[in-house]
């Protein structure tokens, strides 16, 4: 009986100090958010797959420092006008929005 209830105060209270942390996020300024939403990020990769009908690239890239890990991923394209003259296999820099992920920018490599 005693058990039970010392686990029941630890799940409150950890419960409790989820809720802070949601609260703090809350009540950042709007200012920080907007900046965050701007973010841009810029990665290096290889084209493996376009799909011009939805303006989406698949690039296999390597890590994207504050961003993600390297992996293989779809990123819409925007505007899909980007997806112009490229083709798979095609080696590329790009920008992407932190936020949205979408891919702003896309410069193929020199040959
Ligand atoms: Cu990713």
């Amino acid at each position: 009986m005693r058990k039970t209830r010392s686990l029941c105060l630890a799940a409150l209270t950890i419960l409790v100090s989820c809720g802070a942390v949601l609260a703090a996020e809350a009540s950042r300024p709007m200012h920080v958010a907007q900046a965050e939403a701007a973010k841009i990020f810029h990665g290096v990769g290889t084209i493996t797959g376009i799909d011009a009908a939805s303006g989406a690239l698949t690039i296999n890239h390597g890590a994207i420092p504050g961003l993600m890990e390297a992996m293989e991923m779809p990123y819409e394209a925007k505007p899909a006008k980007l997806l112009e003259g490229l083709k798979i296999g095609d080696k590329v820099d790009f920008a992407v929005d932190g936020k949205t992920l979408m891919i702003l920018e896309v410069r193929k490599h020199a040959p």
